[in-house]
């Protein structure tokens, strides 16, 4: 169980550690400038930097972290652009995942079935939310940008392990 525990947190590590380094967006501090203090934080599409796919996520996909740090307790936001037919197998999250689908044809089975001609088509502008631990699956139909934000820290547990894009040593 421990193991199951430690590994758990590895792979938050594995999976996020890249948007630390990565993250340039730009923070707008007020007049005080204090460094600490809570700020508003704005950031133009032209502005986002994006990356390759954090490990725990298929490759082929663009991410783009725009606020927060997965890796840590407390809010975050992630903008990904998948190619068409990107897929990401059946996995759960140990918190609520928030979705809002930008564009394309973002198509989500929720729950434990495999049967995807039941997935739900989501296309720009739609929002889906699901609790802590609820299973789901999905497959991208042409060139998909959605946004996932939830709290953190955050971990992609794969329900087969085969499907699991960071193959963890046994
Ligand atoms: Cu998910």
């Amino acid at each position: 169980m421990k193991r199951v525990v430690t590994t758990a947190l590895a792979l938050t590590f594995a999976l996020f550690g890249w948007a630390l380094a990565r993250e340039k967006a730009p923070s707008r501090k007020g007049a005080a400038g204090a460094a600490k203090a809570p700020t508003h934080h704005v950031l133009n599409a032209s502005e986002i930097t994006w990356g390759e796919a954090p490990p725990g996520l298929p490759a082929g996909s663009k991410v783009a972290l725009l606020q927060g740090d997965p890796g840590k307790p407390g809010m975050f936001t992630v903008r990904v652009k998948a190619p068409d037919g990107y897929r990401v197998a059946k996995h759960w999250h140990p918190t609520a995942e928030h979705l809002t689908i930008l564009s394309g044809s973002f198509n989500v089975l929720m729950g434990d079935g495999t049967d995807m001609s039941k997935a739900t088509a989501l296309t720009a502008g739609a929002f889906a939310t699901m609790p802590a631990k609820m299973r789901h699956e999905l497959v991208c139909r042409g060139e998909t940008e959605f946004q996932v934000s939830a709290m953190g820290p955050f971990v992609i547990t794969y329900v087969n392990p085969a499907d699991d894009p960071r193959k963890p040593s046994p």
